[in-house]
């Protein structure tokens, strides 16, 4: 009757608390692998067993295939969950796993690959009628094919690898004169980087938005889209803001999305959690970008605005149950907004910020949630990437959501390390972000209008603190008047700058 007996969780940090609380919901007992640095990670403590893998270095521990086994058979587990980043993608961890006799939560080693090679996914959503980008479905021979091709399909074009993602491997061409020299550039730096030089051609869009649609299989044949993602909010293709619904798509738009969707999934043979990504234009035009066969950073928004549990239904479709709903049912209802809060400094080029966690305030309240990894007295460390938490707010409409997160991000405090948490205030205060006028280079744009150090007007932060120290004075409840109300009246306003001071230390 049991789904699974154990599962180990193949990660760290919030990902791996948070299929860590899946598992206790559903009963299962949790495994967590840890690296030497994570010893003390919050995962570590809420698993009810942990392993060792290793040295920091993730090639010696999470990306270890036969570390991450044979921990799996010495606790017992019968199922792997991978979380998101390491090896999560990996066809042939998955295979190795089906090889062991364990379950991976996630699709099969034959899916992961169709969609591994963005060139061979491109041939397969050809002819499965999947609308994709105009471009070549296979790798260039030379640098004058590329040059016929633009000609073809008319410049900017985009370079990109067949084995890519994140940006890397990609050139923006706007000229026959620059062509040869793109296609050098990228071709190496795919080497470099995949280990695999194939690069091909896409017509380029300008300023598309990068709206994703998440789609959850079951093993019996059963397909249904759970609504999309506004992912245009990122920097150097690192996602920082995210929000469902997006507030461009209507009824029907998602409707045509989702029923892309579906067919990228049928036609892969997808099973599991798995997200397919689409590039949208300024007419609202929707193509087919890559699909990630994985579960995502941002999926807490896609749980919040249906009511689903992701890790909940990953783990009842790996143990092979059906979907327990059809599409008809699945409700998108409110609007969800994560803030991905990162140790990172934004006064020096979003610079990694390790170290200790010296205090931590943590927000609550009304339509708020947040998926974290840290604690007071962590140490974060340096060893791997600097997501620390996520905080989503949700509401009825996209404004409640927005003012929540507003409030949240307030009480929320971080100290002894940097964080981006300021920049949140920044983008939720923006009237662009609040006419959703987004695209994949608002933040960009957002970073170079010159900033001041509060994420609202400094000016008017400055006489916000004075007003509130006024107000301490002339308020009799505050018994700041009075024989020495001068000292007391000065402390209140002293706090007030403190408060201020704060603010413009952590920037
Ligand atoms: C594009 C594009 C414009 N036109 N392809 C960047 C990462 C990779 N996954 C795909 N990317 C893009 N592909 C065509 N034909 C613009 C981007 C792009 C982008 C896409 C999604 C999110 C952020 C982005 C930031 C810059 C460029």
């Amino acid at each position: 009757m049991a789904l699974f007996k154990k599962i180990l969780i193949a990660n760290r940090r919030e990902i791996a608390v948070r299929v860590i609380r899946a598992c206790r919901a559903l009963g299962i007992p949790s495994v967590a692998v840890y690296s030497e640095v994570d010893r003390a990670s919050l995962h570590v403590r809420k698993a009810d067993e942990a392993y060792a893998l290793g040295p920091a270095a993730a090639a010696e521990s999470y990306l270890n295939v036969g570390k991450i086994l044979d921990a799996a058979k010495r606790a017992g587990a019968d199922a792997i969950h991978p979380g998101y980043g390491f090896l999560s993608e990996n066809a042939k961890f998955a295979q190795a796993c089906a090889d062991a006799g364990i379950k991976f939560i996630g699709p099969t080693a034959a899916s992961m690959d169709m969609m591994g090679s963005k060139t061979r996914a491109r041939q397969h959503m050809g002819v499965a009628g999947v609308p994709f980008v105009p471009g070549t479905s296979r790798g260039l021979e030379s640098a004058e094919e590329g040059v016929q091709v633009a000609e073809k399909i008319g410049y900017p074009i985009m370079l990109k690898a067949a084995a890519g993602g994140g940006g890397k491997g990609m050139r923006l061409v706007h000229t026959r004169a620059e062509l040869k020299e793109a296609l050098e550039g990228a071709r190496s730096e795919a080497q470099r980087s995949f280990g695999d030089a194939e690069v091909y051609i896409e017509k380029a869009i300008i300023n598309p938005r990068h709206i994703e649609m998440q789609v959850l299989a079951d093993e019996h044949g059963s397909t249904v889209y759970l609504g999309e993602r506004e992912c245009s909010i990122q920097r150097r293709h690192q996602k920082v803001l995210e929000e469902a619904p997006s507030p461009i798509v209507d009824s029907d738009m998602r409707r045509r999305m989702g029923e892309v969707a579906l067919r990228v999934a049928q036609a892969a043979g997808y099973t599991n959690a798995g997200t397919i990504e689409f590039l949208v234009d300024a007419e609202k035009n929707f193509y087919f970008l890559e699909m990630n066969t994985r579960l995502q950073v941002e999926h807490p928004v896609t749980e919040l605005t249906t009511g689903l549990d992701l890790v909940h239904l990953q783990i009842r479709i790996a143990a092979g149950e059906r979907l327990p709903f059809r599409q008809e049912d699945v409700v998108i209802r409110g609007h969800a907004i994560e803030c991905r809060i990162y140790a990172e400094d934004p006064d020096n080029n979003f610079f990694p910020s390790p170290g200790k966690i010296t205090l931590l305030l943590l927000p609550s309240g009304p339509g708020i949630r947040r998926d974290s990894g840290m604690y007071e007295g962590w140490t974060v460390p340096i060893d791997y990437d600097p997501l620390l938490a996520k905080l989503i707010g949700y509401g009825t409409d996209r404004q409640q959501a927005t003012a929540r997160l507003i409030r949240a991000l307030n009480e929320y405090f971080v100290g002894g390390i940097k964080t981006n948490m300021l920049l949140f205030r920044r983008i939720l205060n923006d009237p662009d972000f609040q006419a959703a006028k987004l695209d994949t280079g608002y933040l960009d744009r957002l970073l170079k209008r010159k900033q001041d150090s509060t994420g609202v007007d400094g000016k008017g932060a400055e006489l916000a603190a004075i007003a509130a120290g006024l107000f301490a004075l002339l308020d009799p409840s505050t018994a700041l008047n009075g024989a020495a109300g001068g000292t007391k009246l000065e402390a209140a306003m002293a706090s007030q700058w403190k408060q201020a001071g704060r603010e413009e230390g952590l920037r």
